[in-house]
């Protein structure tokens, strides 16, 4: 009975807690306090109704869900417990093999609306009728790390999009780059496992800073295109809302008269394309993994839903032969300037999913799924895709009948799937009769058939070649567009860059990666060549590098550029204002205000979450205490402070710190007078971004809608 004493106690402890949190029902409250003498103090919720009853997965009623059936209450657990293994044998299984790419993401469904026919273009049902909104699932997703890496890793972003069509589903599985690192499916395993944490130690996670990456593509010219993307800011959205989404691949869309024309597909963000800045994203990593995650969802709660135009580039034969690359090289993209966008409706995420799981995780992208009116081309990187990704769906999600999964099953189309194959794991439906497979006569013509109007049909593409493993001489040149890309971008984009090439390569141990590279940037540019070699500290070590096309000089193409397009607008964005014990309310109240005008969040920091008084020593509530929120998680901030707290301010490291990151990251930065000493200890010097707010906000709202102040950056982070 002795052994009954430390439970005891403990289950006192326990059960204290929960009834001071209203936990626990009155029932078990009081369990008998002498040894010995003990009610089962484990909490109970009981329902009577049936339809409110807890079952097994196979619908057995449960009476107790706390317990496990044992040999006596202080006896061995029995085999016999089926309930027991049931619940522990699902769990053990809970997880399944997350995916070999992509592996970290967000989802959310919506809609998508197109603003007018396409008839002209494409016969495809989901872009005829303007009135007609067709439901979507849209997963974002990074591609290197692992399923529980951090949302700010310098990569890719998958942004792919299931339509639930009348035809059946439409997957537009692209990325927010418009090109890839590489021009043949073959060399996707190589690429994947030498971006991926090397295999003897499995570091890094979610980076590519690290030998096996830049051994790879310093191999590969074809990479270099897509490696100026990956090192400008475009690999460090600031949000899933704001960042543009590619098709990549060059499709075909074809006309009811059969009339095909080769299309490239964009989304362009309502919001604009935004991103961070390096320093900030390895920061917001380790103060926030979920930023990203966290932004789409508390987005889509509050009904501020991320809206992304669809826009084509339609080119014709004609246009097509006047190219001076192969519009089946995946490393090549159409400028704007040279093909305008033709804008055709709207994609609205406006509903968060409501299971993790079963949507995001178990949604499942397939090229292979098309819709009459929309067709492949012969791109090599396309066409190894066509295979991969249904080869993929079966490990994953466990076998052949994952298109059966909710989140996967066409839910538009209004006569569902009807069609002869059978069996497998997981099957879900139970078909009827005797009769499966076609042509048949036992089924009296009630089973489904082929239907020549309105089934999919391809294009009869003339077909003629040699049987060859060879890469056309049209894909040769891959120096020209990333030299375009470059001096396409503004000066702080240029430096970025730069920068981002040399943060990589100083992580790269062998030289020989870093010379070869540095050989490919001065086919480059020179400019791009010479930053990162002084970078580096390497002015003497280029390896040349004889590209097997000389490069060419193309003329700029400006929408290649975040910053000249950047909107100047606070929408969607957030403000930090960190308040201290003696703040103006009047000053906190006026930037509420401004902040609802321009459809900002305003979130309200104090040293403690339980708020801080106001100059009237009235207590305003904080959302957030200053020790979860770093600056790097607001756009642009404020310190509102009074005279004792702005001087406790200066003192407190968190709260210096505070101020430098966002200085130190170009933020506009808005401060009471009495917060000057907290700026003085955080070495912020004055410029047009800092904005003292006592004579109204006017001044900072207009500052901060401007974005960032590139002009701070050289002097605070100088080139090496
Ligand atoms: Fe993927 N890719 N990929 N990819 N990809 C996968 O499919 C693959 C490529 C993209 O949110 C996998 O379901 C090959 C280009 C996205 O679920 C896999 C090649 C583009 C997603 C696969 C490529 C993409 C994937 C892993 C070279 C932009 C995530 C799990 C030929 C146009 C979709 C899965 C989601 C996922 C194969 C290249 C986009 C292994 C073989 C180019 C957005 O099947």
């Amino acid at each position: 009975m002795k052994t009954n004493l430390p439970i005891c106690t403990r289950t006192l402890h326990v059960v204290a807690l929960l009834a001071a949190t209203g936990h626990l029902a009155t029932a078990q409250e009081t369990p008998a306090s002498k040894a010995g003498n003990a009610k089962p103090a484990e909490t109970h919720q009981t329902k009577t109704k049936p339809e409110e009853t807890l079952t097994t997965n196979h619908g057995l009623p449960i009476s107790d869900n706390q317990n496990q059936l044992k040999a006596g209450v202080r006896g061995p657990v029995l085999l016999e417990d089926f309930i027991l293994r049931e619940k522990i044998q699902h769990f053990d299984h809970e997880r399944i093999p997350e995916r070999i790419v992509h592996a970290r993401g967000s989802g959310a469904p919506g809609y998508f609306q197109c603003y007018k026919s396409q008839a002209d273009i494409t016969k495809a049902a989901f872009l005829q009728d303007p009135d007609k909104k067709t439901e979507v699932f849209v997963r974002f997703s990074t591609v290197a790390g692992e399923r529980g890496s951090g949302d700010l890793a310098r990569d890719v972003r998958g942004f792919a999009v299931k339509f639930y069509t009348t035809e059946g589903n439409y997957d537009l599985v692209g990325n927010n780059i418009p090109v890839f690192f590489i021009q043949d499916a073959i060399k996707f395993p190589d690429l994947v496992h030498a971006v991926k944490p090397e295999p003897n130690n499995g570091i890094p996670q979610a980076a590519s800073a690290h030998d096996t990456f830049w051994d790879f593509v310093s191999l590969t010219p074809e990479s270099v295109h897509m490696l100026l993307w990956v090192m400008s800011d475009r690999a460090i959205p600031r949000s899933f809302r704001m960042m543009e989404g590619f098709g990549v691949h060059t499709f075909r869309m074809v006309n009811a008269k059969g009339e095909p024309r080769f299309v490239k597909y964009h989304w362009r963000p309502k919001l604009g394309t935004q991103s961070l800045v390096w320093d900030e994203a390895t920061k917001v990593n380790g103060k926030d993994s979920d930023f990203h995650r966290r932004d789409l969802w508390d987005a889509i709660e509050r009904g501020d839903f991320p809206e992304y135009e669809l826009g084509l580039q339609v080119i014709d034969e004609a246009t097509a032969a006047k190219l001076d690359f192969d519009l089946l090289d995946a490393t090549k993209l159409i400028p704007e300037e040279m093909v305008p966008l033709r804008i055709v409706g709207k994609l609205v995420l406006n509903r968060n999913p409501d299971n993790f799981f079963a949507e995001t995780e178990q949604v499942a992208f397939l090229p292979t799924n098309l819709v009459p009116g929309i067709e492949f081309t012969n791109d090599p990187l396309l066409q190894g895709r066509l295979f991969s990704y249904q080869d993929t769906q079966l490990s994953r999600l466990g076998g052949p009948n994952f298109h059966q999964l909710p989140i996967n099953a066409p839910k538009g189309c209004p006569f569902g799937v009807q069609n002869f194959q059978r069996d497998g794991i997981h099957q879900m439906t139970v078909p009827k009769g005797r009769v499966s497979y076609e042509p048949n006569s036992l089924d009296e013509g009630k089973g489904p058939r082929e239907n020549p109007a309105r089934g999919f049909t391809s294009v009869p593409e003339a077909m003629s070649g040699e049987k060859v493993r060879k890469r056309s001489d049209t894909f040769a040149d891959h120096y020209s567009q990333a030299r375009q890309f470059f001096r396409s971008q503004t000066e702080p984009e240029q430096r970025h860059i730069i920068s981002s090439f040399a943060f990589e390569l100083a992580k790269v141990e062998t030289k020989a990666i870093r010379t070869r590279m540095l050989g490919h940037l001065a086919l480059v540019d020179p400019a791009l060549h010479t930053g990162v070699s002084a970078e580096l500290g390497m002015n003497e070590a280029t390896q040349e590098i004889k590209p097997a096309v000389v490069p060419r000089d193309l003329p700029p193409s400006p929408a290649l550029s975040i910053l000249g397009k950047m909107p100047k607008s606070l929408a969607g964005r957030k403000i930090g204002v960190l308040v201290a014990d003696g703040f103006d309310a009047a000053q906190l109240a006026n930037l509420r205000a401004k902040a609802k005008d321009e459809k900002a969040v305003l979130v309200v920091i104090a040293p403690k979450v339980g708020g801080a008084k106001d100059g009237a020593g009235k207590l305003v509530e904080a959302q957030m205490a200053l020790s979860g929120a770093s600056s790097v998680l607001f756009d642009t901030v404020v310190v509102l402070a009074g005279k004792e707290s702005g001087a406790e301010l200066a003192a407190n490291a968190g709260a210096v710190d505070w101020v430098r990151d966002a200085f130190g990251h170009c933020k506009v930065l808005g401060h009471s007078a009495a917060a000057q000493p907290l700026l003085d200890a955080a070495g912020v010097k004055p410029d047009d971004g800092v904005i003292e707010v006592a004579k109204g906000t006017d001044a900072f709202i207009k500052a901060a809608k401007g974005g960032r102040i590139w002009s701070r950056e050289p002097t605070l982070r100088p080139p090496g």
